[in-house]
């Protein structure tokens, strides 16, 4: 493989922490995607099969997604119960930003922070640093390409198995290697998953081309409901709960289909508000053209990266999206005010 100089290397803490541990259990974020789940059992797989000790990773079933099952299977790795949760040696947190988000029972999220056992590798720019041992990487493309690096360093041999579920979450990530976050370092990654055994098409045709017939509905509707405003900087769409039952999806189908409004031309925030249950609303959010969106979200008590971010809200769809979409819009005259502003001190100066 062609040098990759620019990139981190994993510390060697965290390095030895994974060599030392007798047991292992991975764990990712509520609602999961294809990187933290990507993440979590292919770190346990690749884990216990050098280790030839117990790893398993903690994944609330009725949260996956059905079109990501499938890494579980190829992963082949058992879930955690309870008891190999409070035994573990060593708890993997990866693609979490904060212990709020970490899909694990209330009881044991309270002594997360400085918790010795926990070890916290990410690449959201937001991670506030829990646990005993950190990697944040914010450039990384994903979790996966982290957990990559982590193998390596570790000089696992990355078996195919466990190349195309790091696959997937690099795949996923850069939305098909299309995002800002498609580097040349996800690419040089992929391309060695890919000598290790990954199929790209199979990926794709798993993740991308598998919709069934419930979530097509869905999209069917998302279509239907978008709207715009801004002259088209500003495109969203919503999903009510009736709308949701009706389809025969659930609220963990939601994942990527904010990329339905975000695809029209001249777009810059794209926003799905889902009633996921009566009264709650998630909202995915999405800036294009270099807008950041994390604020906005922040605004909400949400969060994510700068260009993909979330919130939770309470109250009716109505609400939600007049909030939003009201913040959405100042944000942007905000930001053009400063454009202007800036234009003018460039042409007063003489420049
Ligand atoms: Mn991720």
């Amino acid at each position: 493989m062609t040098d990759r100089a620019y990139r981190q290397d994993p510390s060697v803490q965290i390095l030895d922490a994974l060599t030392r541990a007798k047991s292992l259990v991975c764990v990712g974020h509520v609602s999961p995607d294809a990187d933290c789940l990507g993440a979590a059992l292919g770190l346990a797989r690749a884990w216990s099969l050098h280790q030839n000790r117990d790893a398993s990773v903690w994944v609330s079933e009725k949260s996956i997604p059905a079109r990501l099952r499938f890494m579980f299977e190829i992963a082949n790795v058992r879930n955690a119960n309870e008891y190999d949760l409070e035994s573990a040696d060593r708890i993997a947190v990866v693609d979490t930003s904060q212990p709020s988000r970490i899909d694990l029972p209330k009881n044991a999220t309270s002594s997360i922070d400085g918790n010795p056992r926990i070890l916290n590798i990410d690449h959201h720019f937001t991670n506030t640093c829990f646990g005993d041992l950190h990697w944040i990487v914010e450039d990384a493309s994903s979790t996966c390409e982290l957990i990559y690096e982590v193998l390596r360093g570790l000089s696992y041999r990355i078996d195919p198995a466990t190349a195309a579920l790091l696959y997937s979450g690099i795949y996923t990530d850069t939305g098909g290697f299309s995002l800002p976050n498609t580097t040349a370092n996800a690419l040089h990654i992929a391309a060695d998953l890919t000598q290790l055994g990954v199929s790209p098409s199979d990926v794709a045709e798993r993740v991308d081309r598998s919709v069934g017939v419930p979530q097509f509905e869905l999209m069917k509707c998302i279509y239907q409901n978008t709207r715009t405003q801004e002259n088209g900087s500003i495109a969203y769409s919503t999903i009510s709960y009736d709308d949701l039952v009706r389809s025969g999806c659930s609220p963990s189908d939601i994942d990527d289909q904010v990329n339905v409004p975000r695809s029209m031309a001249g777009v810059t925030i794209a926003a799905l508000f889902t009633e996921v249950e009566p009264g709650q609303i998630r909202i995915n959010l999405r800036g294009e053209s270099n807008t950041e969106v994390s604020g906005l979200a922040q605004q909400f008590g949400g969060g994510g990266h700068r260009q993909a971010a979330g919130v939770i809200m309470s109250g009716t769809l109505q609400c939600a999206v007049e909030r939003i979409v009201n913040a959405a819009v100042n944000m942007l005259h905000q930001k053009s005010n400063q454009t202007n502003a800036q234009k003018q001190t460039c042409e007063s100066s003489g420049h």
